[in-house]
């Protein structure tokens, strides 16, 4: 596919269907069922999803999906398609054997899964076969959506309940946490599992308290572009986890039980209180909650077309205080503004993956060229641009 493309630009089959056609290719029979989950974007509240606070996601059209049958040895065999349509196998492992450590790579996040399950006595063995569109290392919630999909395979498979979805985000943050190394929130599963179609989802993180709120971008003239800079990002190598600690720090020296507990009449006087260096990490949190509630009720009252300087704003609060943002998506965002769009800001975690921005729809040719014209003068890979809509949460497919 080109560099601009939906998930299924090029006329493929849903990755539901390349699973199922996969596992009837690799195990000579059809799987017992297919489930899958999206990838997502979060409209605005980045890194307050483990500082207890808000959050705004959407699931993207791009979705994982898993073909999976129970085994009755124990067994976990996972397979994955590659692009070019072969199949890549894990080292098949005994659920019983797995533990933190003993699998990497990919291969990671559905025995992490497994281990979690294991402990709600899911321990038979199963065939996996994984199929997706979600772009890997693109800050798009990849890791999330093969993670999710698993989950509810696993639980599908062992007729185990799957409607608490509060505990399938938290069994999969215990996978990425603990398992795959990954010292993430709750942002990107509970997206993945609990986002419906034409709507962002307001989340109370600590309450678990979710509304979704109606989201139409198109009846405004408007889309929300997504920019995969196609730099790379990773939350297991220190930035990540270095930044959730700050923020516990300095929460335990203001006596919070988390920075969502603090005013942000009172942060004024809250940052004095605290040594210099964790003072621009609580000043992002306590501002980027305001910016989502800001944010909420602007679409409350439809006026989507005003949410530009919010998410100006989440940006230069990421990238000058947070200090996660990255050459490639300060580039994306300046040129997506500069050029017509009426906000922009980075995505996820950041330290590279993709940016945002709020673009009228007439001006969608001229936003997407002079990012790319931005990237080419810099000698960057040419980034991968597509126009993102709310779709549907996981669920099973077949
Ligand atoms: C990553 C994490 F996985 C989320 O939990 C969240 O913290 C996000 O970064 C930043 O908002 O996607």
């Amino acid at each position: 596919p080109g560099p601009t493309s939906g998930p299924r630009a090029s006329g493929r089959p849903a990755p539901a269907e390349r699973a199922s056609a996969a596992f009837e290719r690799l195990h000579g029979t059809a799987p017992a069922g297919v489930w899958s989950a999206p990838g997502r974007v979060n409209l605005i509240g980045e890194h307050t999803d483990y500082n207890d606070g808000f959050v705004l996601p959407f699931a993207l059209p791009h979705r994982t999906a898993v073909a999976a049958a129970a085994r009755d040895d124990g067994v976990l065999r996972v397979a994955t398609l590659g692009d070019d349509g072969g199949a890549q196998r894990a080292e098949p492992i005994a659920v019983a054997d797995l533990a933190p450590g003993l699998v990497d790579g990919w291969a990671a996040y559905p025995a992490g899964v497994a281990w979690v399950l294991r402990e709600q006595g899911l321990t038979g063995g199963a065939d996996l076969v994984i199929a997706g569109d979600v772009p890997a290392g693109a800050g798009l919630s990849s890791s999330h959506a093969l993670e999710c999909a698993v989950a509810l395979a696993l639980l599908g498979l062992a007729d185990h309940p799957a409607d608490d979805l509060q505990q399938v985000a938290r069994w999969v943050q215990r996978a990425e946490n603990d398992f795959a190394g990954a010292p993430t929130g709750l942002l990107d599963q509970t997206a993945s599992l609990c986002c419906t179609e034409a709507h962002v989802l307001f989340l109370d993180v600590r309450s678990f308290a979710a509304e979704q709120v109606p989201f139409d971008a198109s009846a405004h003239g408007l889309e929300v572009l997504v920019v995969d800079t196609r730099s790379s990002h990773s939350h297991t190598d220190g930035g990540y986890g270095a930044r959730r600690s700050g923020c516990e720090e300095a929460a335990g020296l203001l006596g919070l039980p988390a920075l969502r507990d603090l005013p942000v009449a009172e942060l004024d006087g809250a940052l004095e209180r605290l040594p210099g260096h964790l003072r621009p990490l609580v000043r992002h949190v306590v501002t980027e909650n305001e910016r989502v509630l800001a944010a909420v009720e602007l679409l409350r009252a439809d006026r989507l077309a005003e949410l530009g300087p919010l998410l100006d704003a989440s940006h230069a609060s990421l990238r000058d205080d947070y200090r996660v943002s990255a050459p490639e998506l300060d580039a994306a965002v300046d040129a997506a503004v500069d050029a017509g769009a009426l906000g922009a800001r980075m995505v996820g975690g950041g330290f590279g993956g993709s940016a945002i921005a709020l673009v009228p729809v007439e001006r969608h040719d001229g936003v997407v060229a002079a990012v790319l014209d931005a990237f080419a003068r810099k000698g960057w890979t040419t980034p991968r641009t597509f126009t993102a809509v709310p779709s549907a949460g996981a669920g099973r497919d077949a």
